[in-house]
């Protein structure tokens, strides 16, 4: 089954056309955004590889589910189809909907921290690590460090340094850890997997220490499917059968749907537990809506429960992975330097490799993500010291060791010869990398700098 390369397993019955853009037309655009790609138009852009969350394709089975949506206030078929699918395919008994990953981040760290509270995670993610500090609680990073390494070739960069968590809880006290969050697939590192040996041993510790275990599930098709290709002992078992093991082994999960399970908008917090049930229903009508809708229409569940099915399926997510490792191992041929292994949702090109002349603080992923945009209209994201914003007590930049863009593929969208373009592009822009100037600041904002930051050249 797993022998055929990875080309697509469907065929594509409507297009959606795109405007053509010229280099100038781009210069232009890209200077009225303030060279921060989040700020352009999408209509500007070739090929939008900005991110691959809420821009997949639904299969016409996804959207024949639209037209079965029951838009009723309480009590919604949909509601009741998106549950059955989350426990069938991912164990946990109880889901409450949100509007999307991180509406149930909200109503998890409001629930579950306190002030002066430290929560592990293996590696922040932007929106959870914000809640984590709005709730009073301090993220403490415990993945292993080879993650923070782009160049390492470490099969599971996920994974947590068990020494790490120890020292935490010997430093702190396991009354101060509410949970420990475990992302599937980590997006930060590169999209990186986690294997089920580190998942077991973390279960393991919080069994130990009498504390919780929260998944942040919105890639676990991904990491599971390099889990069948990596991990010794499951390279006979389905992509279906390892996400159930991953989702089984963790108490809470947060999951932003608008990824794996291919809707473009959705997301819910699913759990076991009834007490914390009943806490989060109280919640997610404060925030997000009624406890059978949290903020989705009847429509958007249907697709969604219909896309977690697909999700799961091997041919499926082995086109998805092969295609963004054709791209990753294309900019690898023509001597690009990116993050490895080549991750399951992006190809990450490493800006500090690329732009050595620019200093970490003159923003070189940034810079790098602008010009690309400027040479060809492919769209990508600067995952660097500006998405890592500062720190929440001392105002000091955070520094991280990758300083990335991010060439994420939307799932079912794009073709092999977007991807040629998009590697033509990158070899192109690699050949004048060192006429790239750096920028600084001319407005940024307080939380969440990246989205809406502006800049101009050094
Ligand atoms: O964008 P949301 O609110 O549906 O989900 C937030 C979120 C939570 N966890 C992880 C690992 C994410 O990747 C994530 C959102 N990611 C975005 C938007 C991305 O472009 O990667």
């Amino acid at each position: 089954m797993r022998q055929h390369s990875w080309a697509e397993p469907y065929k594509i019955k409507a297009v959606e056309l795109l405007k053509m853009t010229t280099r100038e037309q781009r210069d232009a655009a890209i200077r009225e955004a303030g060279f921060n790609t989040f700020l352009l138009r999408s209509e500007d852009v070739y090929i939008d590889l900005l991110t691959d969350s809420g821009t997949s394709a639904m299969s016409d089975r996804q959207w024949a589910g639209l037209m079965r949506g029951d838009e009723a206030y309480a009590g919604s078929t949909n509601f009741y189809h998106l549950r059955d699918a989350v426990e069938e395919y991912y164990s946990y008994k109880y889901t409450v909907p949100t509007h999307q990953g991180r509406g149930a981040e909200n109503i998890l760290s409001q629930m579950l921290i306190r002030d002066g509270d430290y929560v592990p995670g293996n590696m922040y993610f932007t929106t959870t690590r914000l809640h984590q500090e709005l709730a009073g609680g301090t993220f403490v990073d415990v993945i292993i460090d080879e993650a923070h390494d782009a160049q390492s070739e470490h099969p599971f960069k996920g994974d947590v340094d068990m020494a790490k968590l120890d020292a935490l809880v010997d430093e702190v006290g396991a009354e101060k850890i509410p949970y420990v969050c475990i992302a599937t697939c980590v997006n930060m590192a590169g999209g990186q997997p986690i294997s089920l040996a580190s998942l077991k041993a973390v279960r393991a510790w919080c069994d130990k220490h009498g504390i919780r275990l929260a998944h942040d599930m919105t890639r676990v098709a991904e990491n599971a499917h390099f889990i069948q290709r990596r991990e010794a002992g499951y390279e006979n078992k389905s992509v279906k059968d390892i996400v159930y093991e991953i989702c089984d082994l963790t108490d809470i999960a947060t999951m932003s749907s608008k990824k794996d399970a291919m809707v473009n908008i959705g997301g819910f917090l699913a759990m076991n537990d009834p007490e914390l049930y009943e806490k989060a229903c109280a919640l997610v009508v404060v925030y997000e809506g009624l406890h059978t809708y949290g903020g989705m229409a009847g429509r958007d569940m249907e697709a969604l429960s219909i896309g977690i099915a697909e999700s799961v399926d091997d041919n499926h997510i082995h086109a998805r992975v092969g295609q963004v490792e054709y791209l990753g191992n294309r900019l690898r041929d023509a001597g690009i330097p990116i993050v490895l292994p080549i991750g399951g949702h992006a190809v990450f090109p490493d800006a500090r490799r690329m732009l050595p002349h620019i200093p970490q603080e003159h923003f070189p992923a940034q810079a790098l993500a602008a010009e690309l945009y400027r040479i060809s209209g492919v769209r990508a994201m600067e995952r660097g010291i500006v998405s890592a914003g500062r720190d929440s007590v001392t105002g000091e930049n955070h520094k991280p060791e990758l300083e990335t863009i991010r060439l994420t593929i939307p799932r079912r969208v794009y073709t092999q010869a977007h991807m040629d373009v998009t590697a033509e592009a990158m070899i192109d822009l690699a050949e004048h990398a060192n006429q790239i100037r750096g920028l600084k600041f001319v407005y940024e904002p307080k939380m969440l700098r990246f989205f809406q930051a502006r800049f101009e050249q050094v």
